[in-house]
């Protein structure tokens, strides 16, 4: 039995990993792509999308379709600083690649409606397409087999500013509309989790990129640039919170401790916009989300490693693939 999902996605760095995992993965079935405005330029994170797709050897294979070109309410802001374009310096020729016509709010609604209960969706970049999906047709979670997000902190520090996580932060009128829909939801969080049980060394990184699989080459070059932010704002490492999230999906035990917290989104503050207030059970709130806070660093890296070795053969050259 595969798991079938949609994952959702601003792809740069990381977010290639999570696609590489939804194709290489024999527990994974992949339905589609859809595209949604964060880390980098929309058009950028398409391509970077397309390559790792080639990469993989399934370019065509999964659609890709476009979905919300800025958050809901607010300006869309980058994490260009952190990714530089998110391809690594990577790029491919994307002549006569099919994208979808179809808008990616539509084709979540539509795939969910062609198979209720039965899809799940992966959401690793701001919640943009999933409120808009909500607000478009209420009966949308109830649709949704189960919610994985990517997003917020655990009572800890934030990335982009000190109270918020880039996600939530970049569209979090589109977050408080998420957890107030009644899906069922899993979150991973950025502190405590990711940055203690997500981060690849420079070595382990080094170690992965030596299988010298395209993939395995694809993923240490595209990684590289966050490596590299990572170690000048004091993150000993790479980080993986996207990859992370299909992880848990795929192989839940690699989970060794979640729990049920009320978790909502600060929209009407500057100072800590985009925060995660996750309530642990004390605060008589009724929870509406499971938040992941433990993993299996050791056996994370192992699965990340060992896909990452998986032999393919790439459906169009890449340029600068060393
Ligand atoms: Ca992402």
């Amino acid at each position: 039995m595969t798991i079938p999902f949609i994952l959702d996605t601003d792809t740069a760095q990381d977010d290639c990993v999570a696609i590489l995992l939804g194709v290489l993965d024999e527990e994974a079935d992949l339905r589609a792509v859809t595209m949604v405005a964060g880390n980098v330029g929309f058009d950028q994170q398409t391509e970077n999308a397309l390559m790792a797709l080639s990469v993989a050897g399934v370019l065509g294979d999964v659609p890709v379709f476009l979905g919300c070109r800025r958050p809901v309410v607010r300006e869309w802001v980058s994490a260009e600083y952190v990714h530089g374009d998110g391809s690594g310096g990577l790029s491919m020729d994307t002549e006569g690649v099919s994208i979808e016509d179809e808008h990616a709010v539509d084709a979540l609604l539509r795939l969910t409606a062609e198979e209720p209960g039965t899809l799940n969706v992966v959401a690793i970049g701001p919640l943009t397409n999933i409120a808009m999906a909500v607000v478009k047709d209420p009966g949308f979670p109830s649709r949704v087999n189960h919610l994985f997000i990517m997003g917020g902190s655990n009572n800890a520090r934030g990335n982009i500013t000190a109270a918020a996580e880039f996600n939530f932060y970049v569209d979090p009128d589109a977050a408080k509309i998420v957890f107030g829909a009644g899906f069922d939801i899993t979150v991973v969080p950025w502190e405590p989790l990711t940055v203690r049980d997500a981060i690849f060394s420079r070595e382990q990184m080094a170690t992965i990129g030596e299988q010298g699989t395209p993939v395995a080459k694809f993923f240490r070059q595209v990684c590289e640039t966050t490596l590299e932010f990572d170690e000048s704002v004091g993150i000993p490492g790479s980080s993986h919170p996207d990859s992370l999230t299909v992880a848990v999906m795929l192989h839940p035990e690699l989970v060794r401790k979640s729990s049920p917290y009320a978790v909502d989104i600060e929209a009407d503050s500057d100072l800590t916009r985009g925060y995660s207030a996750m309530s642990w059970g004390v605060h008589g709130l009724a929870p509406n989300a499971q938040v992941v806070e433990e993993v299996d660093a050791d056996a994370f890296y192992s699965y990340i490693a060992s896909t990452m070795g998986v032999s393919t053969t790439p459906s169009r050259p890449i340029a600068g693939l060393a």
